[in-house]
């Protein structure tokens, strides 16, 4: 049975992170995300938009993101019938680029449709393949040495199964020798977010010897072809992240040897039904993947967590706890990881978490409704 959005609310909220955050482009202190309320039939779904403060990570940032939600993405969405939330991806395909924009519209609709029907959202997308998923942290460039290896030895003891270590020139091979020194077991890993070129292939050949699991994407944010011929030239698989911005694109660095892994990010491909394709296309050629993240609020980490039950989402993602990055999340329960590393995905119809509504209002920084 079709249905119409008659409303779409974008709300612009405002949450301090309990630490910074610093990748190789920059630190984040806190976060202003654009959370997407799409509603029919006095039901409503919820996405969130997962672009950083700047556009650093990639072209989007928090403003761009409102803009496309409200002048290119709301008019194509709104009023429209659509057969399936699969459908809304089509209606906004003449966007150039802003995938993160949207796809915070297009996984509102996702968790709207799995409320009507009445089930959880990893149901709704073709996943609940699991009953629970496997986490790892992705940790920060931190002041010093011992201050890193202090944050690992409390997330190794906190159960999760992979330690992922963001890295950059200079806070690379000697830092991660000393991880490696008092860590010599964990399944570890690095990412560079585009911190190297090239030119530092000698650099990068020296991580094959810290048996890390992957290193995540090295090179530019934008080049398939030079990570080609970085793998070429590593023992250790790459995983792309920023690349990988479609199914076609996934298709083609893996047909091309770019990568032996792939981070699977919502917003990065613009939404479920890419994030589908992407799995897919990984899954045909036995390319394993894992669930990214943005220093998403609880929408996003429930939307994450669904997405993570596909059957290829075979390796512990970035999907952690709320208490990692929040004094308190907008979600209720907070999202919580076993002394096993893992979260148990939620049976309630649509994300499975409740909205704190009163909390969420106090933290709004602009709101404005669509109809
Ligand atoms: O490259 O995976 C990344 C955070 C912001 C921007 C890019 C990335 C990240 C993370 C954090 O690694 C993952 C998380 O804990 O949400
Ligand atoms: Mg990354």
């Amino acid at each position: 049975m079709g249905f119409q959005i008659e409303r779409i609310v974008l709300r612009q909220i405002r949450m301090p992170l309990l630490h910074f955050f610093e990748t190789s482009f920059g630190r984040t202190y806190e976060r202003h995300m654009v959370l997407i309320e799409v509603i029919s039939d006095g039901i409503s779904g919820w996405g969130e938009v997962t672009a950083g403060e700047n556009p650093f990570y990639n072209e989007e940032w928090t403003d761009s993101a409102w803009l496309i939600a409200r002048d290119y993405v709301a008019p194509r969405v709104l009023k429209h019938t659509f057969d399936s939330a699969s459908q809304v991806a089509d209606r906004t395909s003449h966007i150039r680029g802003h995938h993160m924009a949207t796809g915070g519209v297009e996984v509102a609709v996702w968790d709207l449709e799995a409320r009507r029907a009445g089930v959880p959202l990893a149901k709704q997308i073709g996943g609940a393949s699991r009953a629970e998923i496997a986490c790892g942290v992705s940790i920060g460039i931190q002041e010093s040495v011992p201050q890193l290896i202090k944050k690992i030895e409390t997330e190794v003891n906190a159960g999760y199964q992979r330690i992922k270590m963001k890295i950059k020139p200079g806070w690379d091979i000697d830092v991660i020798r000393e991880v490696r020194k008092n860590f010599p077991n964990i399944r570890l890993m690095a990412d560079a977010n585009s911190a190297y070129t090239l030119n530092d292939i000698d650099r990068l050949k020296c991580l094959d010897e810290f048996n890390l699991m992957m290193i995540e994407q090295p090179l530019a944010h934008d080049e398939i072809i030079d990570h080609v011929q970085l793998q070429a030239a590593l023992k250790t698989p790459i995983c792309l992240d920023e690349c990988i911005r479609s199914a076609h694109q996934a298709e083609q660095a893996i047909r091309m040897k770019a990568c032996g892994i792939i981070n699977i990010k919502l917003g990065r491909v613009g939404g479920f039904r890419e994030a589908k394709r992407v799995h897919d296309v990984a899954q045909q050629h036995g390319i394993p993947v894992w669930c990214g993240g943005m220093l998403e609020s609880g929408i996003g980490r429930a939307h994450n967590i669904a997405l993570s039950t596909l059957a290829n989402f075979v390796l512990p993602g970035d999907v952690s706890a709320s208490k990692r990055y929040w004094a308190r999340d907008i979600i209720s329960p907070a999202v919580e990881v076993s002394p096993q590393g893992t979260i148990t995905v939620p049976t309630k119809p649509g994300f499975g978490y409740d909205i704190d509504h009163d909390f969420l209002r106090s933290l709004i920084v602009r709101e404005e409704t669509l109809s």
